[in-house]
């Protein structure tokens, strides 16, 4: 496993739009264990693929959710694995959540969306699943299906907003790395 470099705005690839997986293969395990591994590290609570700079419909996700018999205790790791994810029915209410992005550090904004989403998705061995969401995860998925269209969680805030965030991200990042 390995840690990769997480791009950042303006990047231009962070825009692209990511192509369906063929088959879930030991090359493309070895790139979800590689974004998780960047993901637990940078820390964060979900990744896309093209934020490795990978245009291929990949996610990886750990909420971190306290165990619910010991709410004070270490969160255990729970991994998840998105591939080819499709959401096949989204709640008309919304609700609102402070996002972040690990693609564009140090800002954080009200964003709403779908409370609950139904999903559709292959797993890390390439099975079919179904699942519902709400609360968090909805979000983070939410969230991270939008980087598979190119779409960032700044996109949903007015031009203003998206233009500042873009200008403090490339002010931090001008001396980083
Ligand atoms: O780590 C992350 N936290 C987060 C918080 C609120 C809504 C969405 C997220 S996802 C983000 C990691 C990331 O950038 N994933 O693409
Ligand atoms: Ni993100």
């Amino acid at each position: 496993m390995a840690i990769r470099e997480i791009l950042t705005v303006p990047n231009p690839v962070l825009k692209q739009v990511s192509k369906p997986v063929a088959v879930v293969d030991d090359a493309m395990r070895a790139l979800m264990d590689d974004m998780l591994e960047t993901m637990y590290d940078a820390p964060g609570i979900g990744l896309a693929a093209i934020q490795v700079g990978e245009p291929v419909r990949v996610i990886v996700m750990d909420l971190q959710e306290k165990p619910e018999d010991d709410p004070e205790g270490e969160a255990v790791k729970k991994p998840r694995y998105f591939v080819n994810p499709e959401i096949v029915w989204k709640s008309e209410d919304t609700a609102p959540y402070e996002e972040g992005c690990l693609s564009v550090p140090e800002i954080y904004d009200e964003v709403q969306r779908p409370a609950r989403v139904k999903l559709r998705y292959l797993d890390y061995n390439g099975n079919a699943v179904e699942e519902d969401a709400e609360g968090l995860f909805a979000v983070c998925i939410q969230h991270e299906m939008d980087h598979l269209e190119g779409v960032l969680f700044i996109d949903h805030l007015s031009k203003l907003k998206r233009d500042r965030a873009v200008t403090k991200v490339k002010k931090l990042t001008r001396n980083a790395a």
